[in-house]
């Protein structure tokens, strides 16, 4: 088994992006069977703790003032109430419970609350996961100490296309933030979106900079644009249809992610819904080992536990347990 590798050059990256699909898909389950047990996928429950009304202007996302997607702004969620969902989710079968927050970062007044519900989703055996904008290093350490587990902050795209998505933070304060969550011990959850109308340099330039990062981020999740109607990018692709994503192109991605960063889970995370499954089965088959399950997001809707049931029953996908090594390797239960 290869060791991980952080010195990838851009032309690599273009090179395997290049490659005649069906080889680039062949070489990925290759690296995703010898890194992974390859037909167990984790599914994870999200949560929107503290839904819009959010003052970034990431052209994206329905939750923020800038917007017009009539998101109704909520206040951060009581405790109880997010442990009754957590509750719910576990008994779902979900082994790790994501709480999403529309912030930019997180306030001094929020941190008792956000660790608090930490502590308590931790203490009913679920893995815990956050994602609530920027945190400095001593916010991160709270966290950590509460016992998060991960921390979703996302790249979105490659260095070169981020200002055409967002305005209000940059690139490098991304990157500060994903520093102090690798500083307090947290594990990292770092992706992005494809299908924002940037072009296949720029996909290279969003694979490179995750996997040149001194330690992979441990899960990678990956994003086909859900366009909402009253955000900059949903309205510039109802305007230009022809800029949507295709769903090859968004499988060479998930593919060249597997390859680059072996031992990542790779989350093939927003989009699923109006994702055939051929597609979806394409992503898993190219080192997708990842989904959020359950019939919304954060706003937007999601495949849902039924379909994702009957989807796993149509390919033979397990659920993987919460070690993330439940399922036997499909060659161990030929045996
Ligand atoms: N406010 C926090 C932040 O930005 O870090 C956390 C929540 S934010 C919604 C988490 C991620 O969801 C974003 O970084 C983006 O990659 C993804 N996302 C948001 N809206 C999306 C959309 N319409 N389609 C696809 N992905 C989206
Ligand atoms: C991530 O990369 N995708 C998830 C999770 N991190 C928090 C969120 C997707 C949000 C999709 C749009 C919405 O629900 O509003
Ligand atoms: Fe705010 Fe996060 Fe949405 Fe950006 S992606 S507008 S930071 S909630």
């Amino acid at each position: 088994m290869s060791a991980p590798r952080n010195d990838w050059t851009r032309e690599e990256i273009a090179g395997l992006f290049d490659l005649p699909f069906t080889e680039l898909v062949f070489r990925a389950a290759a690296v995703h069977r010898d890194h992974h047990r390859a037909g167990t996928v984790q599914r994870s429950t999200l949560l929107s703790i503290k839904t819009g009304g959010c003052p970034e202007d990431c052209g994206y996302c329905s939750q923020s003032v800038k917007a017009e997607s009539g998101v109704k702004a909520t206040k951060l969620m009581d405790v109880r109430q997010v442990i009754q969902a957590a509750a719910q989710a576990k008994d779902h079968g979900s082994t790790r419970f994501c709480m999403g927050a529309a912030f930019r970062n997180p306030k001094p007044r929020d941190m008792p609350a956000l660790t608090e519900m930490v502590r308590q989703v931790k203490a009913m055996g679920l893995e815990t996961c956050m994602t609530a904008g920027m945190l400095d290093a001593e916010q991160a350490d709270q966290l950590a100490e509460a016992g998060l587990d991960y921390y979703n902050h996302n790249i979105d795209t490659g260095p070169e296309y981020y200002d055409r998505v967002i305005t209000t933070r940059t690139f490098e304060d991304r990157i500060d933030t994903i520093g102090n969550v690798r500083g307090a011990g947290i594990k990292v959850c770092c992706g992005g979106i494809v299908g924002m109308g940037e072009t296949r340099d720029d996909r290279v330039g969003f694979i490179h900079a995750l996997a040149t990062m001194d330690t992979h981020p441990e899960s990678v999740p990956v994003n086909a644009l859900v366009p909402v109607k009253g955000t900059v990018l949903g309205d510039m692709l109802a305007d230009t249809p022809m800029a949507k994503i295709d769903e090859i192109e968004f499988v060479r991605t998930v593919a060249v992610a597997r390859i680059t960063m072996p031992d990542s889970m790779v989350r093939l995370s927003a989009g699923r819904e109006s994702m055939s499954d051929s597609t979806q089965a394409l992503c898993f088959l190219s080192g997708a080992n990842s989904i959020f399950s359950g019939e919304k997001l954060l706003t937007a809707g999601n495949a849902g536990d039924d379909a994702d049931d009957a989807l796993f029953e149509r390919l033979g996908l397990e659920t993987m347990g919460g070690d993330g090594s439940s399922a036997p390797r499909i060659a161990e239960a030929a045996e």
